[in-house]
């Protein structure tokens, strides 16, 4: 049976998957797009030469009979109301990241959905489907470099937009780091705090930029993580695990070694499409595979709201300069 997907926001990364879906996953179709800006909508269909209905707004395309999964590809605060619609319709959804832009809207998302009764909701967290980060995990999973006291990581991106303001360092970047490392370390978090350094010139006026979050585990691993987003020089993720027996670093992406001009050098990305391309299609095939059993895995709406609840402190401490604890609600056993 083929899946038919509706997609709500075709965007960046809502083309991004509606390409992936049509030309190289298997087993889904998009017979429905929608987006507040129709031409953009049109504009996707179009290029991908798509058999797809345009739909007025998500909720339509939610109700509509042959939308068996639904994915919300638009922006970050209308995510919740669409998730709750399809979770009440009773369809899957894909929910890119973050899941809600609070904690509290998180919430209201796990609790529909074990009202719902089943699992019906996949997080856009694509880092645990990469195979470097895969990696990184089964080091410290099989006890390589012994037991984790430190990570150090960073999250650099090439430039942003005059709309990208200071909590969305957190809420749009960091949060990616809020997921992994609590799968990485099969750990949560206890503290935050967030310094930041002299501001790069080439940041505009409302974004602090870089940051420095520093975050405590129960375990008692300390993680700092450079959050930059206009380092200019390219999509640079770095995660560097320190061990009481060794140090795994996440793989750099395979690049082309050249010699040339007296110079040995290698390609830095410069964009997040490319940097994850494999994790994003391994992820949604993921998903479309869930869809097909009726049973989805992959990062859940808890792992959404467990990083938002830590993504809410740190947006906290970024305002208080404070150390700020982080309480997390014990997982309930839907989510085992
Ligand atoms: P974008 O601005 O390029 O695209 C979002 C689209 O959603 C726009 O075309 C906009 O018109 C549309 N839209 C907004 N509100 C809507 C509504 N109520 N109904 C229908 N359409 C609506 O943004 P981008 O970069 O594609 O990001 C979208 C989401 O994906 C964000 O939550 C972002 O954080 C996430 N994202 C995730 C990435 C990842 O690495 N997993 C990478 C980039 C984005
Ligand atoms: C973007 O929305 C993403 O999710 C990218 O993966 C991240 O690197 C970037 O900072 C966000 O703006």
């Amino acid at each position: 049976m083929t899946i038919r997907v509706g997609i709500i926001g075709t965007g960046a990364i809502g083309a991004d998957h509606a390409r992936r879906i049509t030309n190289t996953l298997t087993g889904g179709e998009v017979v429905a797009v929608t987006d507040v800006n129709a031409g953009q909508a049109r504009s996707v269909v179009d290029t991908l030469g798509l058999n797809a209905k345009i739909y007025d707004n998500g909720h339509d395309l939610i109700n509509a009979t042959d939308v068996d999964a639904v994915l919300v590809t638009s922006w970050g605060p209308t995510h919740e109301e669409f998730v709750v619609a399809a979770i009440k319709a009773g369809k899957y959804v894909f929910c890119e990241k973050p899941l809600a832009t609070t904690a509290a809207g998180c919430m209201n998302i796990v609790e529909a959905e074990i009202a719902a009764g089943k699992r019906l909701v996949q997080v856009g967290f694509m880092r645990p489907f990469d195979s470097g980060y895969q990696m990184l995990k089964k080091a410290i999973d099989e006890g390589q470099i012994g037991t984790p006291l430190m990570v150090h990581a960073a999250h650099r991106n090439p430039t942003v937009p005059e709309s990208y303001v200071t909590p969305m360092a957190i809420h749009d970047t960091l949060i990616h780091e809020l997921d992994v490392f609590r799968w990485l370390l099969n750990d949560d978090y206890k503290t935050a705090q967030v310094v930041f350094p002299r501001k790069s010139s080439h940041a505009h006026s409302k974004v602090a930029d870089p940051q420095i979050v520093l975050l405590e585990t129960h375990k008692g691993v300390r993680i700092d993580v450079e959050v930059f987003v206009n380092c200019q020089y390219g999509y640079d993720i770095q995660c560097s695990v320190v061990g009481e027996e060794g140090i795994a670093n996440l793989p750099e992406p395979q690049s082309l070694l050249l010699r040339k001009d007296a110079k040995l050098s290698n390609t830095i990305l410069m964009d997040w499409k490319d940097r994850f391309i494999e994790a994003y299609d391994i992820e949604l095939q993921a998903f479309l595979d869930g869809v097909q059993v009726g049973s989805i895995s992959g990062p859940s709406s808890w792992d959404g709201y467990a990083a938002a609840v830590a993504g809410d402190v740190c947006v906290k401490a970024q305002e208080s300069g404070q150390i700020e604890p982080i309480a997390m609600p014990a997982r309930p056993a839907f989510y085992d």
